[in-house]
């Protein structure tokens, strides 16, 4: 091939690869949503990556467990390549009282403890690199503001909730609203699944017609409703009468009439407490039997 035909498809590809956007992504076990967003070729990357979180309603990312940092491992090998990297929202504290160099002192914008580490990611070079980066070759990364500024080009984005991620993106063209649906009530649509947005149960067959109606055909698709995690089903369920609501084999289920919900209520904080009270007792009581014996 010619030499400069060739110099100009790497061009090409190294373009079309360093500057495609993900498409943000949900998870359901944590309710998080996650954008990998270019910079634009910014000279001074890190504090265009902190007001891009900040205009879009959301942080710089912050890894805690092992499964976050796989599922963002996931999304950069698909997004970044060519040496790029993303910035994060871990610092290094040079005022913390645990601050030492390299692994000392790091903190994450939200203040969640620094629960998870990648291993042997710091190593100070230089003794003024402070901030953690994501490369999709090495992972974690400590690194400078001012150093490799071109190849620093992506912030990871996270929203905590719907909410937030919604107060942003109300007009993204993944939010969309139902033609015939009520008032103010949209779904959201992540790699495939649809949530339904500021649904309440009072709602759900008005949702669920839309939905068999066939917009989009995600009838199967998970939503989100009065902020648990349901599944539709058109099961008729024998023995039911529309409102029903009971647990089979550990899955709740709610019947509608026409249609029924499978999934989970979400236990609010004063079920958990009320249930640990109440296995407290009984094991208390059971004791106190096993000790007068
Ligand atoms: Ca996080
Ligand atoms: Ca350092
Ligand atoms: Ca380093």
């Amino acid at each position: 091939m010619n030499k400069s035909i060739f110099a100009a498809l790497v061009i090409i590809v190294l373009f079309l690869t360093q500057t495609t956007d993900a498409s943000p992504t949900f998870r359901l076990d944590n309710g998080h949503v996650y954008d990998i967003v270019y910079l634009g070729g910014s000279s001074n990357p890190y504090p265009s990556a902190v007001s891009l979180a900040s205009t879009r309603n959301a942080h710089l990312v912050t890894i805690t467990t092992s499964a976050e940092q796989s599922w963002i491992a996931s999304r950069l090998s698909g997004i970044i390549s060519g040496g790029n990297s993303a910035w994060t929202g871990g610092t290094q504290n040079r005022t913390s009282p645990s601050y030492s160099e390299p692994y000392g002192g790091w903190e994450w914008v939200t203040g969640e403890p620094w629960t998870f580490t990648n291993n042997s990611f710091a190593d100070n070079y230089g003794g003024y690199q402070d901030n953690l980066i994501l490369h999709p070759t090495f992972m974690w990364d400590d690194t400078s503001l001012g150093e490799y500024t071109g190849s620093r080009q992506f912030a990871a984005l996270e929203w905590d909730s719907l909410d937030a991620y919604h107060a942003y993106y109300s007009n993204d063209p993944l939010v969309d609203t139902y033609a015939g649906a009520p008032a103010a009530k949209s779904y959201i649509a992540f790699s495939g699944n649809t949530f339904g947005y500021d649904w309440d149960l009072t709602d759900i067959n008005t949702l669920y017609t839309l939905f068999t109606a066939g917009e989009n055909n995600q009838e199967w698709d998970p939503v989100i409703v009065d902020g648990a995690v349901w599944r539709y089903s058109d099961t008729t369920y024998a023995g039911h009468s529309a409102g029903d609501r009971w647990t089979e084999n550990g899955i709740d289920y709610i019947y509608l009439g026409t249609a029924g919900l499978e999934g989970g209520f979400i236990p609010e904080p004063a079920s958990i407490i009320l249930i640990g009270i109440t296995c407290a007792l009984m094991i208390f009581k059971s004791r106190n039997k096993i000790l007068r014996k």
